[in-house]
């Protein structure tokens, strides 16, 4: 019988389990100390659970611009509104799956394709 209140296992059999999910801010080495015990006696026993960082997913917020005709927009990371929970991430790549309906959005003066993956900047005229 589990009593979680005072962090102790009074009973554990075959299907009792100790269980975390840690999150992206956990990700370090926790050291565990427990007392194990037969109801007579006791030792105490330690281990280590070093929990790795995994690649979470990023995430990006839905934006919209306004250009005056006959002016272009310089798209630069940050308009993209990227947040990767993930220290270190950037912006590596973005992949166009819609291209505008009249005019021309280029990377580096030449016209970009559908599904045309792009690791740089672009720039819409
Ligand atoms: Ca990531």
């Amino acid at each position: 019988m589990a009593d979680y209140s005072n962090y102790r296992i009074r009973k554990i059999t075959q299907t009792t389990s100790l269980r975390g999910t840690p999150t992206n801010a956990e990700v370090v080495e926790h050291n565990i100390s427990l007392t194990l015990s037969d109801a007579v006696t006791s030792v105490d026993h330690n281990f280590t659970i070093t929990v790795a960082n995994v690649n979470d997913l990023l995430t990006s917020a839905n934006a919209s611009f306004t250009i005056d005709e006959d002016n272009s927009k310089t798209f630069t990371a940050n308009d993209f509104n990227f947040t990767d929970i993930d220290a270190g991430s950037s912006l590596h790549s973005l992949v166009i799956t819609t291209l505008p309906n009249a005019g021309a959005l280029t990377l580096s003066d030449v016209n970009v394709t559908l599904n045309q993956a792009i690791l740089s900047l672009l720039s819409m005229c």
